[in-house]
């Protein structure tokens, strides 16, 4: 009888580009591309619209990082050179599985935290913002260098972006194609966190250990619920956040008794 989980085979499939390993309750996903800086081929996104689609079902946070030096360069602009074509529409076939690929990522089943080193550069940088914790190692650097390559944004950077930095911020950042470093990336909002250079991955597994103790529920809420009720009116937003609420709750009763006796058990006021 075959036992290998739906887990386990896609875990062991060797040609991957995005390599998936189990910790618990955490998944790691590594591209592993590092001759190519992990830049984005068609596989690669295909592979991540297969992981996200149907994450496994005991997974509970994400970490996602790259192989190398490099996080990731963007697009893999000598694919998009082999196999351009005139048609416009066809064209557009590219950045509808991004999209797909990215909106999976933003608004899926759980958290993912990504671990940013060296280039957070075009398609790098729009991948790091369709997650939702990001930490910079300080060799991390962010760029949108479309501009000098004569194209544009097309991976839902122009949607994802302006929220995190502001419209005219991404403007100048594509019109200059300034590099910020992890520090100014930390005060623009780009990365939550900075630290040392080898460190991150270890942060970042901390930090989805402790994200995976929330109750799944309000996690799906949060990153489900926020930026679509930022994005909304006033009282559109309050509907939303009512309904929101009322689907999370249901262990409450047991976290919050369990949170007031483990203050009484330090010695802490209730
Ligand atoms: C690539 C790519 C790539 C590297 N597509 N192959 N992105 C960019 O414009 C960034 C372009 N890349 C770079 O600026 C640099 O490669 C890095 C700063 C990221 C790294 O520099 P370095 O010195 O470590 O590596 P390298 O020698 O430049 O590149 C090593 C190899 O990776 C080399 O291949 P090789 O076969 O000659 O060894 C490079 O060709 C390859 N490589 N970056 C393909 N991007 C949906 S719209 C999104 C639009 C964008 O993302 S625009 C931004 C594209």
């Amino acid at each position: 009888m075959d036992t290998e989980t739906e887990t386990e085979k896609r875990m062991s499939q060797s040609s991957s580009l995005l390599k998936i390993a189990q910790d618990g309750d955490l998944f790691v996903l590594t591209m592993d591309r590092p001759d190519k800086r992990n830049s984005l081929n068609n596989q690669l996104i295909e592979e991540f619209i297969a992981f996200f689609e149907r994450p496994p079902t005991e997974a509970r946070a994400v970490v996602l990082h790259g192989r190398g030096d490099h996080f990731c360069a963007g697009l893999d602009l000598m694919e998009m050179l082999a196999t351009r074509t005139n048609n416009t529409i066809l064209e557009q076939r590219r950045s509808k599985a991004w999209y797909r690929a990215f909106d999976l990522i933003q608004f899926g089943e759980i958290p993912v935290i990504s671990v940013l080193q060296g280039a957070v550069v075009g398609g790098g940088l729009e991948l790091a913002s369709a997650t939702h914790a990001r930490v910079a190692e300080r060799s991390a650097f962010f760029q949108l260098p479309e501009g000098q390559r004569g194209i544009f944004v097309g991976g839902s950077g122009s949607v994802r972006i302006p929220r995190l930095i502001g419209a005219g911020r991404m403007v100048e950042m594509m019109l200059s194609a300034r590099t910020y470093d992890a520090d100014t990336g930390l005060q623009l909002g780009l990365a939550h966190y900075v630290v040392d250079n080898g460190t991150g991955l270890d942060f970042a597994m901390d930090l989805a250990r402790k994200i995976a103790t929330n109750a799944p529920t309000s996690n799906y809420a949060v990153i489900n619920g926020i930026p679509r009720i930022a994005d909304s009116g006033h009282a559109e937003g309050l509907f939303a956040e009512t309904m929101v609420a009322s689907m999370t709750g249901a262990d409450a009763a047991q976290r919050i008794t369990s949170f007031f006796e483990g203050r009484k058990a330090k010695g802490q006021p209730a």
